[in-house]
């Protein structure tokens, strides 16, 4: 077992957590890891998919062949995050909403762990793995834990596909406009359990150190991003956040 040692905060980035008004905070599968959902490439000593090719499946490609498949993966990981709960970093996330005037917390997760520990006006840039959403006229269905998926639209009766973002497919319209704004506005940014390798969401932290924001690195990995940050925090998002805060 891999024993990192408890990073030291600067007072530096304590300094600017207490004056900064405008929060940012991007985060990725690692800020879920410690609840027990899976990342899609490790690090950290995560569990990853089952093994499985996610960016074969995850593909628009497949959910073209072979749509039943795409369900049959989508089915299996919404079995598994129906159990999870949230974890120290997701709930010290949902405690920072009320410490700025402006906080803004943008997620590549699908798996809704943030608004379960109580976060708000979350910004999802790949979906949600508790929605269906037809093919032919978008209508979305939410999916409860507890009761079997539609198996049709019900406004239309054409196919439902997950309501997520696949590789080479365009994300919702608004939320990435919304999380550009608000990186480009921030004086505080924080990068949170991301490989940071998927854009267009690899890009925001970019756009927040190019318009002059302190930029911090919760990972305990580096990533191609670390080289940007100002401080780079070495350890797991649900020990490393609730050391920051006041
Ligand atoms: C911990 C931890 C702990 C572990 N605490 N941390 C520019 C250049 C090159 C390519 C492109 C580009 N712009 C667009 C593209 C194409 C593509 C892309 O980025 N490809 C790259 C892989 C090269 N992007 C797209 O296709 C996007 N669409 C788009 O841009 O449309 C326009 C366009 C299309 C085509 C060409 C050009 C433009 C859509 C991206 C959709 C991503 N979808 C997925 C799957 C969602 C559905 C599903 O769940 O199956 O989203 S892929 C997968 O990766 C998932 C994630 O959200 C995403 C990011 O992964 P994340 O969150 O970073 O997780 P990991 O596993 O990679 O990393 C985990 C991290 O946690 C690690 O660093 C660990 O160390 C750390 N960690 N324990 C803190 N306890």
């Amino acid at each position: 077992m891999q024993n990192i040692a408890e990073p030291i905060v600067s007072a530096e980035l304590r300094r600017r957590f207490v004056s900064s008004t405008r929060v940012f905070v991007l985060t990725g599968a690692g800020v879920s890891a410690e609840s027990g959902v899976p990342t899609f490439r490790g690090g950290g000593d995560s569990e990853v998919w089952k093994g499985l090719p996610f960016e074969v499946l995850s593909s628009t490609e497949m959910l073209q062949l072979d749509l039943a498949a795409v369900w049959e993966w989508f089915d299996y990981r919404r079995n598994l995050l129906g159990i999870l709960e949230p974890n120290p970093a997701h709930q010290e996330l949902a405690r920072w909403q009320h410490l700025f005037p402006e906080f803004t917390l943008v997620t590549q997760n699908i798996d809704g762990l943030h608004q379960k520990a109580g976060s708000q006006r979350v910004i999802e840039l790949h979906g949600n793995i508790w929605r269906a959403r037809c093919i032919s006229c978008h209508w979305c269905h939410e999916i409860s834990v507890d009761a079997d998926r539609p198996e049709a639209c019900l406004q239309c009766g054409d196919r439902l596909r997950p309501d997520v973002v696949l590789f080479g497919e365009l994300l919702p319209r608004g939320g990435l406009e919304r999380a550009a704004e608000k990186a480009a506005q921030c004086q505080l940014c924080f990068v949170v359990g991301t490989s940071a390798l998927v854009y267009p969401a690899a890009g925001l932290p970019e756009i927040a150190k190019a318009a002059g924001a302190f930029v911090c690195e919760v990972n305990p990995e580096r990533t191609p991003l670390s080289a940007l940050c100002d401080e780079v925090l070495t350890g797991k998002a649900g020990e490393v956040l609730p050391l920051i805060g006041i």
